[in-house]
């Protein structure tokens, strides 16, 4: 299998994150999104949306949308539930993360860090509802591990991945203490270093 991607970009950091913890053996092509990689005929043939990540298996199948990717490669895995009522809870997530949290959080994320804005000058629309939506994991995961059931499952990589770089993108995770519990977890399991140290990451935000 070949992943196409951007390492900046947390919806292709979700596919690493899967096939590393499932062992599964991938090639790693840079595609740099906004840099024109995307709109390539080459790529297009790829993802005719011009969006990265995409997987290309060996048969030449592929596969976008990065979600649609964690449930390919998580199939009969430990990451999805076998119990339907918990998939189905699982995926609750999945479509309230790309409908509710990544166009908010990344794309404040993506205003300071690619695009050459300040914190100060962020979209104060695109802000409430990251922080909204922030508080919403943060209160969800009250007393829980997990998103869903009681271990770690793809509704979890799903949201770790824009929600641990976040504080990059300005947003304060010091006040929401479920949120940084469930990232360390997820690290951890994860074998990620601890980005989630979002005390340190503040300061070095806000100064
Ligand atoms: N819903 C898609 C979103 C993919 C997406 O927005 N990818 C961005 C990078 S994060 C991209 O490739 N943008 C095209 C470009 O910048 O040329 C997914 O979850 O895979």
């Amino acid at each position: 299998m070949r992943i196409y991607g951007d390492l900046g970009s947390g919806n292709c950091l979700k596919v690493k994150y899967i096939a590393d913890a499932l062992g599964i053996a991938y090639d790693w092509t840079d595609v740099i999104s906004g840099t024109g990689a995307t709109r390539t005929p080459q790529f297009l043939a790829l993802n005719p949306a011009g969006q990265v990540p995409v997987i290309a298996l060996d048969d030449g199948r592929t596969l976008a949308q990065s979600n649609a990717i964690l449930r390919y490669l998580a199939r009969n895995s430990r990451f999805i539930p076998s119990d339907d009522f918990l998939a189905a809870k699982m995926d609750e997530w999945l479509f309230w993360e790309q409908y509710s949290h990544e166009p908010c959080v990344a794309v404040a994320r993506a205003h300071v860090v690619y695009r050459g804005g300040t914190i100060a000058d962020r979209d104060p629309a695109i802000v409430a509802r990251a922080e909204a939506a922030l508080d919403h994991l943060d209160r969800a995961l009250d007393g829980r591990s997990f998103l869903v059931g009681d271990t770690m499952t793809i509704a979890d990589i799903a949201l770790l991945a824009y929600t641990r770089l976040s504080p990059e993108g300005g947003f304060d995770l010091r006040t929401r203490p479920q949120l940084l519990r469930w990232i360390a977890t997820c690290e951890h399991e994860l074998g990620l270093p601890a980005l989630g140290n979002a005390a340190q990451q503040q300061e070095q935000a806000h100064g």
